[in-house]
């Protein structure tokens, strides 16, 4: 739009630089920065000014794992494109890269239109797709060059729901013999699904039927043999790989040791892993199913070695899975058997505010909880500059961050489509203010001033730490 909009007084922080710097909007793009208080920065008029005293100034996050609607188990994801990306706006975040799905029988192509339809006209913030591809064929990976050049350039793979979304590691092989031709970027679900599934056919056979048994079946082993395997497969394909959703130790020294070699290999983690625990998923009754998500939430001591991994750059991204299922109607489908619970929790909302906790905690830098929730994932998934960092020519995707405001995360008042949230009761120093998505105020103070349709498709580069 044409409106000139200038953000005045705030501290604004990138992952690279904390600078006191005025910011200029025009056309929705980032115009200029200069030092606050200088001849320059005073010089400067706009029909908006917005007072960023006291205030971070921050690029708006960018959330590279979400699943909106996303059918599973029989039910579906209970945020739309629509609620899910207003609730991500409300919490600071203004770019979302979702999973569209080639289910078993049907082409990438059909997928991918699929969730072209809808996401289309429904989002308030801007929003990009990888690929999960469930049926590796020939007609698959013709597919996966075009999807290349179209610009979804990364390819979700299974190695857990054998039958479902897995069948051997021959179609994982040549995904990334594949990728590696075409650039584009495998991101693997390592989970080894056919011992689970046996570990799990056991639990239920010995009457053992809680939600705590879902963190006992799906063991931290096999995530750390899956991750293993995937490294190994992606090594003799020569791609690179992005294992998401990393939750146990023994996974992360797995990608860890792969790193010290050299190899191309990324790691993500989510904040239900870095808050969340199997404490939450022994509550009591059947509470725990609110914490059901695969990868499992583990045992506390892990979280030490996830933090670690994010200071030491073992793990470059934080993204939510953000996967909702109502704990009324939908968690509830596994009452008497934790496999039929729907498998994910809601996040998108509380992102950027867990990991600014985790600054005033000691666990992250101010620039790094930018890096790994903005920079980085804009980075990794070919969005950078124009997502993720405020610069001249960036997107005016910026967030006015209170970093003294405090506030106590519930169900009660966020605004993601599920009637449960897994943070509930904990408090936060810190908050979203305003956001700007593209030069438009979607957040004015705290009231929702944007609107479904605003946010637009962003087809991808290929990942930036590749040559
Ligand atoms: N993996 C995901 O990444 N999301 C939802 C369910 C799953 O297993
Ligand atoms: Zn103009
Ligand atoms: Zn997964
Ligand atoms: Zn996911």
């Amino acid at each position: 739009s044409g409106t000139r909009t200038l953000i005045r007084g705030g501290l604004v922080v990138t992952a690279a630089d904390e600078t006191h710097a005025d910011v200029l909007i025009e056309h929705g793009r980032i115009a200029a920065l200069a030092a606050h208080g200088t001849a320059v920065a005073e010089s400067w008029t706009a029909e908006r000014v917005i007072d960023a005293a006291n205030k971070y100034v921050i690029p708006g996050g960018v959330d590279a794992h979400t699943h909106m609607e996303l059918p599973f188990g029989g039910t579906a994801a209970s945020d739309t494109f629509e609620t899910g990306t207003r609730a991500a706006a409300w919490g600071g975040t203004t770019t979302i890269v979702d999973f569209a799905v080639q289910s078993v029988g049907q082409s990438p192509r059909h997928g991918l239109d699929t969730w072209y339809a809808k996401a289309d006209g429904n989002c308030a913030i801007d929003y990009a797709f990888h690929m999960i591809l469930s049926d590796v064929d020939e007609r698959s990976l013709a597919a996966m060059d075009r999807l290349v050049e179209e610009g979804v350039t990364s390819f979700k793979l299974f190695m857990a729901y054998p039958g479902v979304f897995y069948s051997d590691d021959g179609q994982i092989l040549r995904a990334m013999q594949r990728a590696s031709d075409n650039g584009g970027l495998i991101m693997m679900h390592a989970e080894n699904g056919i011992a689970i599934d046996v570990l799990v056919e056991q639990a239920l056979a010995a009457g053992r039927t809680d939600p705590r048994y879902h963190g006992e079946v799906r063991r931290a082993l096999l995530e750390a043999e899956a991750t293993h395997r995937a490294i190994q497969l992606a090594r003799v394909a020569g791609s690179p790989l992005y294992v998401v959703h990393v939750s146990a130790a023994e996974a992360l020294a797995e990608i860890t040791a792969a790193r010290a070699k050299g190899l191309p290999v990324f790691g993500e983690t989510c904040p239900q892993y870095l808050f969340l625990s199997t404490d939450n998923l022994a509550e009591p009754g059947f509470e725990g199913a609110k914490y059901v998500c695969s990868t499992p939430l583990r045992p506390g001591e892990h979280q030490a070695a996830l933090w670690r991994g994010l200071r030491t750059d073992d793990l470059q991204v934080v993204s939510t899975d953000h996967c909702p299922f109502c704990f009324s109607g939908q968690k509830e489908l596994g009452r008497n058997d934790f496999s039929k619970i729907p498998n994910g929790l809601p996040g998108v909302e509380n992102r950027m505010d867990l990991l600014h906790q985790a600054v005033l905690d000691g666990h992250l830098t101010r620039r790094r909880w930018i890096d790994i929730a903005c920079a980085t994932p804009a980075r990794m998934f070919g969005l950078y500059p124009k997502k993720g960092t405020i610069a001249p020519g960036a997107d005016a995707d910026v967030v006015i961050y209170d970093p003294h405001a405090e506030q106590t995360l519930s169900a009660a008042t966020h605004h993601m489509n599920v009637d449960y949230n897994p943070y509930e009761g904990t408090r936060i120093t810190g908050q979203v203010e305003t956001v700007l998505s593209r030069g438009e105020v979607v957040i004015d103070r705290r009231t929702y001033t944007g609107r479904a349709g605003h946010g637009q498709y962003l087809p991808r580069g290929t990942c930036q730490y590749l040559g």
